[in-house]
């Protein structure tokens, strides 16, 4: 019953300190204890709506898989990522994984956690660091690939993008956060397919945060520097949907004034594109908790697991976007 409440009452917003919360029968070195998984995860915040239905997965799937989660959530700042890990050591967790908020500056956390022989899996953002023995494996999605998918979309489509007809495409991107392996790689893959046509140029590029807020505020001030905007491409839905309020409030249509390309097809994503205010969604799929999971026995278990497992995704159009509508989850 303590158990049960446990896993209810496990989900708290980081603030500053995570209490030790008496679990004693996880730990590396537990000997003999209840053969119960303890996780500790560390996710990254609530900046999306990607990250709602990701954080929604792994705490359905923990609970499926019978697996006691202790979950913080970092506001989207590595210090706290950092605090919350070494809280799951002390904890002597059987397990932890994180989604990196930023790539660079975990070896010393990760070190601690291999000192502690707690096996560390990589969700959702890997970490840029020469040592891969620090962590066991990395889940997650091919985010240059994503770029990829959406600079070629602009490349396809570049006659019907070239909204103000003077042979050039002028894109604004709106960057996902500073450092972050996701905004790295979706503006390389982007820029790498975009360089096949010279009249497709990015002629402003800003951090929108990965937040809709920020998306906003970072397109209210492209509206106001850039004279002539073909397309924007935002790192994802969020930050897009707010562009398109900024575009709207400049008396704009969004989808035909302005194009629109995001990543991550969630539901307010999927919507506005089958509204005709997005033009094309590349997916980026959240739901990783139960391929989480299984690597989480796994590990604990001691078995060998690919040191990177991807997930399959695809993308839509308009069209597309009105077929799947109603039966996305999240
Ligand atoms: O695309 C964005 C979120 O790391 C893939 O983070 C994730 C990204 C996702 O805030 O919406």
């Amino acid at each position: 019953m303590f158990k049960n409440l446990m896993v209810a009452s496990a989900t708290v917003v980081f603030a500053g300190s995570l209490a030790a919360c008496g679990s004693s029968d996880g730990g590396a070195d537990d000997a003999g204890g209840s053969d119960k998984i303890t996780m500790g995860f560390a996710q990254v915040g609530a900046e999306s709506g990607w990250r709602t239905a990701n954080t929604k997965s792994i705490q359905a799937s923990a609970k499926e898989a019978g697996i006691e989660l202790k979950f913080s959530d970092a506001q989207q700042k590595q210090e706290n990522q950092i605090k919350a890990i070494r809280s799951y050591i002390q904890q002597k967790v059987d397990v932890i994984a994180f989604s990196p908020v930023v790539e660079t500056g975990w070896d010393t956390v990760l070190q601690e956690a291999k000192r502690a022989k707690i096996p560390v899996i990589l969700t959702d953002r890997a970490v840029d660091s020469e040592d891969t023995s620090l962590y066991k494996t990395f889940l997650g999605s091919d985010f240059v690939l994503e770029g990829e998918k959406a600079g070629q979309w602009v490349v396809d489509n570049a006659a019907t993008n070239d909204v103000n007809k003077d042979g050039k495409i002028n894109v604004v991107e709106i960057q996902g956060t500073t450092g972050a392996a996701p905004a790295i790689d979706r503006k390389e893959g982007f820029e790498d397919k975009i360089a096949a046509d010279s009249n497709i140029k990015i002629v402003a590029s800003q951090t929108g945060d990965f937040t809709r807020d920020g998306g906003k505020k970072v397109m209210e001030a492209f509206l106001k520097s850039q004279k002539d905007i073909d397309v924007v491409y935002a790192h994802n839905d969020d930050e897009g949907l707010g562009a398109i309020e900024a575009i709207e409030a400049a008396g704009l249509k969004p989808g035909v004034d302005i194009k629109i390309i995001t990543v991550d097809a969630v539901k307010d994503g999927m919507t506005a594109l089958a509204a005709g205010k997005i033009n094309y969604i590349v997916e980026c799929n959240p739901l990783l908790g139960p391929q989480l999971m299984e690597l989480a026995e796994k590990v604990v278990a001691g078995e060998e697991v690919p040191q990177r497992v991807e997930t399959e995704e695809g993308a839509f159009d308009q069209e597309q976007a009105k077929a799947v509508l109603a039966d996305r989850q999240y």
